[in-house]
Formats: C-alpha cells, sequence, structure tokens
C-alpha cells in the first residue's frame, strides 16, 4: 500500500481539495499540519524542496505545487476527468483559480491578517470584480453541464469541483454574500454539502477559517 504523508499548515488552504479527495475515496494518508507560528524554522528543510508548502510524500518521495498535487492524486482515484478533452478542461479551470487566487491576494493577505490593509477597500477594489469574473465563468461551466451532471466538466466529480467548494467555503467567512447573486454556484455547493460522505467529513474536520 502506499504511503502519503501531505504536510501543510494546520487550515484548509491549498491542501483542503488533495484531503477531500482522499477521504471520498477512503484512502489512508497522513494529515501532516503543522502551526504558522512554526513555518519559518522548518520553511528550508525537509520536505519542503520549493520551500513553499503544500507537499505531498509518496513512498517517500516528494512532490510540491497544490495543482501538481491534486493533479497527480486526481489521476490516481478518478478525479482528473474522463478522457483526454475533460482532462485539459479540468487542468484550464484548475489554472483559472490558480490565476483568480493571485490576482485576489492583496485582499486575501488582509483577511487572513498577513499584513495590513483596509478590508473595505480591498473588498470593493480587489475581491468583488476578480470575483464577478471568475463566479460568472464557472457558473457558465455548471449551467452548460447541467442536464449532465451539475459538475463543472463531464459528468463525475473532478478537482475543479473541490477547488472551487474549498474557495466558496473559505471566503464565505469575509464575504457573507460571496454566492448570493451567483445561483450555479450555490447549486453546486449544495450539491457538495449534500453529498452524503462530504457532509460528515465537513461535520468532523478541524476546524479553521481560511
Ligand atoms: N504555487 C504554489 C504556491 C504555494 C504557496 O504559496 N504556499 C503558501 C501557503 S498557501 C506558502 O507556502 N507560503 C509560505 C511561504 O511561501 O513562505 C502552490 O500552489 O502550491
Amino acid at each position: 500500500m502506499v504511503h502519503y504523508i501531505l504536510h501543510y499548515f494546520d487550515c484548509y488552504g491549498r491542501a483542503e481539495p488533495v484531503r477531500m479527495m482522499f477521504m471520498l475515496s477512503d484512502v489512508e494518508y497522513t494529515d501532516q499540519r503543522f502551526a504558522f507560528k512554526d513555518w519559518p524554522l522548518i520553511k528550508n528543510a525537509h520536505p519542503f524542496i520549493f520551500g513553499q508548502s503544500p507537499v505531498l510524500e509518496v513512498d517517500g518521495k516528494l512532490l510540491a505545487q497544490s495543482n501538481a498535487i491534486n493533479r497527480y492524486v486526481a489521476n490516481k482515484y478518478g478525479f482528473a476527468g474522463k478522457d483526454d478533452w475533460e482532462k485539459a478542461i479540468v487542468d484550464s479551470l484548475a489554472d483559472l483559480h490558480h490565476d483568480y487566487f493571485t490576482k485576489v491576494r492583496p485582499f486575501y493577505g488582509v483577511a487572513c491578517k498577513y499584513w495590513d490593509g483596509n478590508f473595505d477597500e480591498l473588498l470593493k477594489t480587489n475581491f468583488l470584480p476578480e470575483r464577478d469574473i471568475f463566479m460568472g465563468i464557472m457558473s457558465r461551466f455548471i449551467e452548460e453541464n447541467e442536464t449532465k451532471s451539475g459538475w463543472l466538466v463531464g459528468d463525475s466529480l473532478t478537482f475543479a469541483d473541490l477547488l472551487l467548494f474549498n474557495h466558496v467555503l473559505i471566503f464565505k467567512n469575509w464575504v457573507p454574500d460571496l454566492v448570493d447573486q451567483f445561483p450555479k454556484i450555490r447549486q453546486h455547493r449544495d450539491k457538495l454539502k449534500n453529498h452524503p460522505k462530504m457532509a460528515d467529513y465537513l461535520s468532523k474536520r478541524p476546524h479553521s477559517i481560511q
């Protein structure tokens, strides 16, 4: 049996979609969490080959970059898309999510209290305009795929769905009306929230706001 160790901060962030894929697939793994205050001490040591987290250890081999990890685990356990075309579309949505997350970092950093800044101002000038673009695109994918499955791509859940879901759950903490004007995103979120395994997982996972 493969031995997986997922190294990440004690929060959801970039690691939660991987945790969700392991959970949905009943795959055992070590969820190696560390405190934010410890990061400077461990950042340049094993296993952080890029000086960043997450890192997935697979029988002692190290894989960095959250989307490379997502894709690796997704390919193994059936969350990557059903054929080459679906896989390419899933990857494109993961890249879009990455770009979006990079764009809203000024707001995210203030929301997490990583740095000082005007929360209300950044919400208005940074987060909300990017949110509207991102959620608009995601809504279109869900709508176009609605008769097939209600997932973003094809007829089954992929890691692109988990990236969107994780984002929605986290940012709702700071933006309570995050998805009020996006019915397709609410529908997608509820579909995942009501998935029996997911509902159980969400009720038991360690609490975090980010
Ligand atoms: N593109 C990388 C970004 C990784 C990244 O920035 N991770 C953050 C935590 S979410 C981190 O390690 N920050 C601390 C640092 O860079 O020192 C990925 O997706 O894994």
